[in-house]
């Protein structure tokens, strides 16, 4: 890939720490389960600071399967939207993780582009309860983005991955550093 290509995707990518349900972007990502009904985790989180209104507009949603994405109204949180995928749970799909959590991120930036969203925060899919060892999850969250905005045709600006376990945000930040071929943070600053 062309470096200014290279440069012009990594400029919309930022990895930050912190809590994903105060971001204000123009949608949230929800790592939810099958049934969109609320759970703990971030999908615990997101329920408890968009009110009850986003678990309303849930049941109407009859469900989502792993790897697909729904979208619904953000409510009482700072982001206007909500767009809930299903991540895989590690060691259950039979080899077919990767390829399931690569559609978690590929999906929920389609319903964004579709939607004429400009910004959106992803928390880490499937790391947490789901038990997706972390530094896996984080390459394929960073390089399916990647390669989606490399495709051309999406209008996204900011794409944010919230890291919320101390540790994993230095994860993240390496696999970025890998997967964009810059050199290490030390070294760039002197
Ligand atoms: N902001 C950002 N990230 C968070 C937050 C937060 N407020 N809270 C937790 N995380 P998990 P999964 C991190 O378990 O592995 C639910 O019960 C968390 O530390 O939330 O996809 C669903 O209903 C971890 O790094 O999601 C499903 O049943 C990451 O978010 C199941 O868990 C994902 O952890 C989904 O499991």
């Amino acid at each position: 890939m062309p470096v200014i290509k290279s440069l012009q995707i990594m400029s919309k990518i930022v990895i930050i720490k912190g809590d994903i349900t105060v971001r204000q972007v123009d949608a949230i990502v929800n790592a939810a389960n099958k049934t969109l009904l609320g759970g703990g985790g971030v999908d615990g989180a997101i329920h408890r600071a968009a009110g009850p209104k986003l678990l309303e507009e849930c049941w109407t949603l009859r469900g989502c399967n792993t790897g697909e994405a729904k979208v619904t109204k953000g409510y009482n949180l700072s982001a206007k939207f909500v767009i809930h995928t299903v991540g895989p749970i590690y060691g259950r799909l039979g080899g077919r993780e990767a390829e399931m959590l690569a559609n978690c991120y590929r999906n929920s930036l389609k319903i964004a582009d579709a939607r004429g969203f400009k910004s959106i925060a992803f928390p880490s899919i499937s790391t947490g309860a789901y038990g997706y060892p972390v530094q896996k999850a984080s390459q394929i969250a960073l390089q399916t983005t990647k390669e989606y905005l490399a495709e051309g045709g999406s209008k996204l600006e900011l794409i944010e991955f919230v890291t919320f376990v101390p540790g994993d945000y230095r994860v993240y930040l390496r696999t970025y550093q890998e997967i964009f071929q810059l050199p290490p943070i030390e070294s760039s600053i002197s």
